[in-house]
């Protein structure tokens, strides 16, 4: 069986892709199979250096396919803010919470026509030979003007998915699974990768 190491320490995204990846016949372990985390410098301007720098210290570390996922939010009056830097909007080490805060008072008094966005993931998988595969996925929404639902992480409560009626946080696992930006670029991994996914 083939084997990969999920380069995140995020366990919200461990958890989707465990889901992602069920059908396929691959083992995964993920950065907490390493035991110290590596302390990665995220500094490239763009999702798609940053999941090529990420999978590519796994790969280095490990010497099996690392597959990482760089991922953000991108609200248009922002100007594509917080975009590459998602995690951090607040401050450094921000809480899911502060950055929900943080997007919700920059919005504030923005009527909900103007309050679109769109989510980001860029994967990157980086094999031992160097060899190196990046896609995209995309996922439309608006930003509430407060939480709504229990489920996801990060930005999910505030993120309204108009294809699907709900916020990421209403929905299920499955769901989400179904119109989220990471598993539209997993979609795509999927079609450009055949021998490696089955
Ligand atoms: P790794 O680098 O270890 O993968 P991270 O959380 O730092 O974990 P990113 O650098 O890609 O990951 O930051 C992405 C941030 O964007 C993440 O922390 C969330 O705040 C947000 N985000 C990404 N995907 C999301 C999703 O599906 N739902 C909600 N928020 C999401």
């Amino acid at each position: 069986m083939e084997k990969i190491i999920l380069a995140t320490r995020n366990k919200g995204k461990i958890a989707e892709f465990s889901e992602l990846l069920s059908p396929y016949n691959i083992e995964i372990l993920t950065s907490y199979d390493l035991g110290e985390p590596f302390d990665i410098v995220e500094d490239d301007d763009t999702f798609r250096g940053n999941a090529r720098l990420k999978a590519t210290i796994y790969m280095e570390a490990t010497n099996l396919p690392a597959l990482a996922d760089d991922s953000g939010l991108m609200v248009d009056i922002l100007e594509g803010a917080p975009g590459v830097n998602s995690a951090r909007y607040a401050k450094e080490n921000a809480t899911d919470e502060e950055n929900n805060q943080k997007l919700l008072e920059n919005l504030k008094n923005v009527p909900k026509e103007k309050r679109t966005a769109r989510f980001v993931s860029a994967i990157a998988l980086v094999f031992p030979n160097k060899s190196v595969q990046i896609v995209e996925g995309f996922c439309e929404g608006i930003i509430l003007d407060e939480p709504k639902g229990e489920n996801g992480f990060g930005y999910d409560p505030i993120f309204y998915v108009i294809e699907a009626g709900k916020t990421y946080a209403e929905m299920t696992p499955k769901e989400k699974n179904i119109y989220s930006h990471r598993a539209k670029a997993m979609q795509k991994l999927a079609r450009i990768m055949p021998s490696v996914w089955r």
